[in-house]
């Protein structure tokens, strides 16, 4: 904001902390014009964000309903996203929602890879549309379909139970799909002590603790970069500054991390919590487009993100202006082969018939 604005000889410390007015007559007059020039460009430039941003949400609202189009966004979304979708939630919400979408004939799907496949299998009718190809969720790409039969090999007759944090290829390799808000109910519903889960590492550890069967993960070191970046340290001065916070974490954060918890749970667990907890005051252990509708849901409590830096790039890869190509042009068109979208298939409805 100041960059650009070179103050006049004798003023230079109107802008330094504590924001004193100078004494002389010409100081004063300094002060006061810099104070306007400075509202009037912050004025400007709120209005012009903020301007723009309504101009494009109400564009892509316009040609949504030209094009019978429906927008789901996932929790990690950015808040103006979130704001123009037709629904937010996480991914067995959003997979469901784009399941039994009966109406539109366009799904855009502003998240990441697997999600916008997962629609696609499980609505091959509709045309399902990934704003950016390069929103590639990278622990979907650590689990390979020739890692999936060497563990299948080296464990025969274990059911294989996957995170919907697969490829689809990877998907039509197993017995069951599972989520995280999901993966303890799947896990014990499945006939067997002995089970192969992955790819999150962390994800797997929990199940196996939550439900005493044993979790073997595959590969065995799938993690999520985002939700590794917490730090149990950073939730212990979180909490020196507010005590009386509630801690929710995230299981693909590190056992460490999860002990700090007082609760560990998906977003829309999470979601859950928050609403119906005591407490007035959260610490939060996930990605942090997530605050955004905590703070809209639970306007009188207050949120604080664990960590910082806890931003998924491939999430934020989405913006309004690139949903607006998207729709615009119709891209880009997520397809799955049907040899590979029926086993897919099977492993998604399997999870659903659960609940
Ligand atoms: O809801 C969550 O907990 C986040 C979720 C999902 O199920 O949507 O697990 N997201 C995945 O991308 C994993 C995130 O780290
Ligand atoms: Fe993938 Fe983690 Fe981003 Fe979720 S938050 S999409 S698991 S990288």
């Amino acid at each position: 904001m100041t960059s650009d604005h070179v103050p006049e000889k004798g003023c230079e410390t109107i802008l330094e902390p504590p924001f004193l007015v100078p004494a002389d007559q010409n100081g004063k007059f300094c002060f006061a014009a810099k104070c306007i020039y400075l509202c009037i460009r912050l004025e400007a430039s709120t209005f012009r964000v903020e301007g723009g941003t309504v101009a494009l949400a109400d564009n892509i609202l316009k040609l949504k309903a030209e094009k019978n189009a429906l927008i789901l966004a996932h929790n990690y979304q950015r808040p103006e996203i979130q704001d123009i979708a037709d629904y937010v939630g996480d991914s067995i919400e959003l997979s469901r929602r784009a399941m039994e979408e009966k109406d539109a004939r366009i799904i855009v799907f502003s998240a990441v890879d697997f999600m916008a496949e997962s629609a696609a299998i499980l609505n091959p009718k509709k045309k399902v549309l990934l704003p950016v190809l390069g929103a590639r969720c990278p622990m979907a790409q650590m689990l390979t379909v020739e890692e999936i039969k060497r563990s299948k090999s080296q464990h025969p007759r274990t059911p294989v139970v996957l995170y919907v944090n697969t490829l689809a290829a990877a998907k039509a390799e197993c017995d069951i799909c599972c989520t995280s808000a999901n993966a303890v109910e799947v896990v014990s519903s499945v006939d067997a002590d002995t089970v192969l889960l992955g790819p999150d590492r962390n994800l797997a550890e929990y199940v196996q603790r939550k439900t005493g069967k044993t979790v073997i993960p595959i590969p065995e070191w799938g993690f999520c970069p985002t939700h590794l970046l917490f730090q149990p340290e950073d939730v212990q001065i979180l909490k020196s500054q507010h005590p009386e916070a509630a801690v929710m974490v995230h299981p693909e954060c590190t056992f460490e991390m999860q002990k700090a918890g007082d609760f560990v749970g998906s977003t829309s667990q999470m979601c859950r919590y928050a609403k119906e907890s005591k407490a007035t005051t959260f610490i939060v252990g996930t990605e942090e487009g997530v605050l955004h509708r905590l703070r809209k849901d639970n306007p009188a409590k207050k949120f604080f993100l664990a960590y910082d830096g806890a931003v998924c790039p491939n999430m934020k890869l989405n913006t309004l202006e690139r949903i607006y190509v998207s729709l615009k042009e119709e891209k880009h068109v997520v397809t799955v082969p049907e040899p590979i979208a029926k086993h897919a298939r099977k492993a998604l409805q399997r999870m659903f018939e659960l609940k």
